[in-house]
């Protein structure tokens, strides 16, 4: 994003978090893959629903009843039209990215997968999108395959990829974004060629859903995962995007209040989509945030969020490539903004604790990634992941912290 000073300062007010010292410095808040900061909108919505509006949802007749209901089937409405879905019956309130996709093992899975089927996954894939497929596959008796990563440059193996993706596969689910390598996969390209061998499609869209356009129909999935705290909106919440045709054949995750039409002594009787996967009371406000930031990641822009990504990421892995004795892993270019590194010697965890000494939030560790970590040989990694209120200065000072922590390691 082309912002210029006023629009940044302006953004970054919105943001009142980000401005405070941390240990005596300054913050530099680059753990944006974690979880992303909250502006004040999404703030003030949580606070207004809570003292204004606060009832539960699809249940009550009274005015606050009715204030919610709208209020979280609105919040449905919109998050169809961010996510371009073709009706808001295709969106299902869940925890997050981690839910939904547990939602779909145990719901499509349990249903359709067969012994000797084939899960097709990602050596880049988050636990999230490795372990649901684990315990489903030893539920069913489907096996699991690997499309191999080709090493530090984070790249999926095109070659592999043709071979392995074959009419035996019954599911391919892939991130879209490497949370720690900055990997962007070619989703559209990747379920376009699932759909010819009739292959049903999953897409981790955690790392990209706040920081880009995520177009389902563009991108042609079957099932869309992702968590609202990673786009400016609160915890807990998250969608499954599903397409109708395929949410109908399923039957419900959990069962409970809400998701009933009727229930008898032996037998009860399921809601319609998206209704029938929401059991007890979901997160109501929770929702209505996550709208609120959808208003706000839209009204920044979400070409121009993306374009600020790549032009901070490009600067960072430039300036970080400087340094001597540096591992910097992902692609060098076309990236998202992530950066993974490892300095000589110098443990993950030092690294991250010697810059949060410094005021400079990264992460350290495998980032819920042991299976890459295994295949490029390394225990974790120090990773800054950028957000649009993140800045140049910043990631300057980033590096003036780093170069900091070699001196005093003598690395
Ligand atoms: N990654 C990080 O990288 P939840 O916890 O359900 O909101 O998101 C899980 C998840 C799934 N897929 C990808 C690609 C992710 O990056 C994450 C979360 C965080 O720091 C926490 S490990």
């Amino acid at each position: 994003m082309q912002t210029t000073t006023k629009d940044r300062t302006a953004i970054r007010k919105d943001f009142p978090i980000l401005d405070q010292k941390v240990h005596g410095h300054q913050l530099v808040y680059l753990d944006n893959a974690a979880t992303t900061q909250k502006p004040k909108q999404v703030i003030e919505a949580l606070d207004h629903y809570y003292l204004r509006d606060n009832s539960n949802v699809h249940r009550g007749i009274h005015e606050l009843s009715n204030r919610s209901t709208i209020a979280f089937e609105g919040a449905r409405e919109r998050a169809a039209n961010f996510l371009n879905a073709r009706s808001s019956n295709e969106i299902i309130f869940t925890r997050g990215t981690t839910e939904s996709i547990n939602l779909v093992a145990n719901t499509w899975g349990a249903k359709f997968l067969k012994p000797g089927d084939i899960i097709l996954l990602t050596e880049m894939e988050h636990h999230s999108n490795i372990v649901p497929w684990q315990m489903i596959a030893e539920r069913t008796g489907a096996k699991l395959s690997y499309i191999p990563v080709t090493g530090d440059d984070g790249q999926l193996d095109a070659s592999k990829l043709d071979v392995l993706l074959n009419k035996s596969v019954k599911l391919f689910s892939f991130t879209h974004i490497s949370n720690t390598l900055g990997t962007v996969n070619p989703a559209t390209e990747y379920c376009a060629r699932a759909r010819k061998l009739g292959i049903t499609t999953l897409v981790d869209a955690a790392q990209s859903i706040g920081h880009r356009k995520v177009d389902v129909q563009e991108i042609g999935c079957d099932f869309l995962a992702l968590s609202g705290h990673k786009m400016c909106g609160p915890t807990g919440i998250g969608l499954l995007y599903g397409r109708a045709e395929v949410l109908e054949q399923r039957p419900p995750f959990q069962g409970g209040g809400d998701m009933i039409s009727t229930v008898d002594f032996f037998e009860s009787k399921w809601k319609e989509i998206p209704h029938k996967f929401e059991a007890g009371t979901p997160d109501i406000s929770g929702a209505i945030g996550l709208r609120v930031a959808m208003d706000y990641l839209d009204e920044i822009g979400r070409d121009r969020i993306q374009h600020h990504d790549e032009q901070l990421s490009a600067y960072a892995y430039d300036k970080l490539a400087g340094l001597k004795d540096i591992r910097l892993f992902g692609p060098k270019k076309g990236r998202a903004g992530v950066v993974s590194f490892l300095l000589n010697e110098v443990h993950a965890h030092d690294v991250v604790t010697f810059a949060d000494q410094r005021g400079v939030a990264l992460r350290g560790g495998h980032h819920c990634n042991q299976p890459l970590m295994k295949k490029l040989g390394v225990p974790s990694t120090a990773r800054a992941s950028f957000y649009f209120y993140n800045t140049t200065a910043e990631v300057d000072r980033m590096v003036e912290v780093i170069a900091e922590i070699q001196k005093f390691f003598g690395a």
